[in-house]
C-alpha cells in the first residue's frame, strides 16, 4: 500500500471532521458519556480493527479514547488509515 501525498491526506480530512495529522499519524479524541461507554467503543473499534487487519493506537482516559492510526508497514499514511477512520466514524452516526 503507498504513501499518501499531502493532498490526499488533506482531501480525506474534509470529509472526517475532529481528525488531524499528528506526527505524521491521524489522530481523533472522541468523548463519550461514560467509562463503560467508551469501553464499549473501543471494543467496537477493536472488532472493525480486525476485520480490516489494522490496529489503531488506542488511549484511553475516563471518557475520553484517543486513537492513533498510520500504516506502520508503509511507514506513513495510506489509504487503509482513512479507510478505518470512515469506518469508525459510522459507528457514532449509524443510518448515515
Ligand atoms: N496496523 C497498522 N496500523 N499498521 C500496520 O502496518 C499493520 C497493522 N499491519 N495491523 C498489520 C496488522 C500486519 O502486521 C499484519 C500481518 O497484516
Amino acid at each position: 500500500m503507498s504513501i499518501l501525498s499531502e493532498a490526499e491526506v488533506a482531501a480525506h480530512l474534509e470529509r472526517l471532521p475532529g481528525w488531524s495529522v499528528v506526527n505524521g499519524e491521524i489522530r481523533k479524541t472522541f468523548q463519550v458519556p461514560s467509562f463503560p461507554a467508551a469501553l464499549v467503543f473501543v471494543a467496537a473499534v477493536g472488532q472493525l480493527a480486525e476485520t480490516a487487519d489494522h490496529h489503531p493506537d488506542i488511549d484511553v482516559r475516563y471518557r475520553k479514547v484517543t486513537l492513533t492510526l498510520s500504516t506502520h508497514s508503509a511507514g506513513g499514511l495510506t489509504e487503509k488509515d482513512f479507510a478505518l477512520a470512515t469506518k469508525i466514524e459510522a459507528l457514532l452516526a449509524p443510518g448515515t
